[in-house]
């Protein structure tokens, strides 16, 4: 029996794919089980209602919700589950996003949405954000996170490398190659694209 995802990823409409892909890609880093579906809380109520009142009995532990223009849909779910949900305003509208971020942050008391930011870096985040709260219990998931974090400032650093090189005198310029950081994260999305081969609604690994 496949194992059983633990993270619900959520968008309004598949044009968040680009953006919410973001948020999978991380989860598969950490070895993280997800499913990944399209349910808006205006066009699919009823979807959104059932997946949100079950989510917890199928063993979710989060939810990540994106959405952009008049982006309820995170706030609704909150308001059928006590999971935690993490909301991602999506940057798709005419007004690049701020309505998508005023809608999912500003939630009235007692039903909490933990907003990201906006956009591909808050989907990321979501990831991240999704991990360390199952990394609470799990230790394993926590040691990942650690790594991560390491492997983040060696990015850094492999950058700061890169500059120097780049902006050295001709005679000190050495080979500007892609670092080994680049090279990883080349290869994380490689194999994401792989695996989301196989269609949005299966994207649980
Ligand atoms: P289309 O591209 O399908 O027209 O959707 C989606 O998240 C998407 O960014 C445009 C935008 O509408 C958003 N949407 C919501 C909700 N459902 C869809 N904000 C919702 O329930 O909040």
């Amino acid at each position: 029996m496949p194992p059983k995802p633990v993270v619900g990823i959520l968008m309004g409409s598949d044009s968040d794919l680009p953006i919410m892909q973001e948020a999978a890609v991380m989860l598969q880093e950490f070895g993280i089980e997800y499913e990944m579906t399209i349910a808006s809380a205006h066009r699919t109520p009823k979807k959104v209602l059932e997946y949100s009142q079950s989510a917890e009995r199928r063993g979710l532990k989060v939810i990540i919700a994106g959405a952009g223009w008049a982006a309820h849909l995170a706030g609704v779910i909150a308001s059928q589950t006590t999971l935690p949900v993490i909301g991602v305003p999506i940057d798709s509208s005419s007004l690049n996003g701020l309505d998508a971020l005023l809608a999912t942050a500003q939630m009235p008391g007692g039903v909490p949405v933990a907003t990201m930011s906006l956009g591909k870096a808050g989907a990321k985040n979501a990831g991240v954000f999704a991990a360390q709260i199952i990394a609470t219990a799990d230790v394993k998931i926590a040691n990942r996170l650690k790594v991560h974090k390491v492997e983040m400032e060696r990015e850094v650093e492999d950058k700061a490398k890169r500059l120097l090189t780049l902006t050295a005198a001709p005679s000190e310029k050495k080979e500007t190659e892609k670092t080994p950081a680049a090279a990883k994260k080349k290869s994380r999305r490689r194999r994401w694209k792989k695996k989301a081969g196989a269609g949005p609604e299966q994207g649980s690994e």
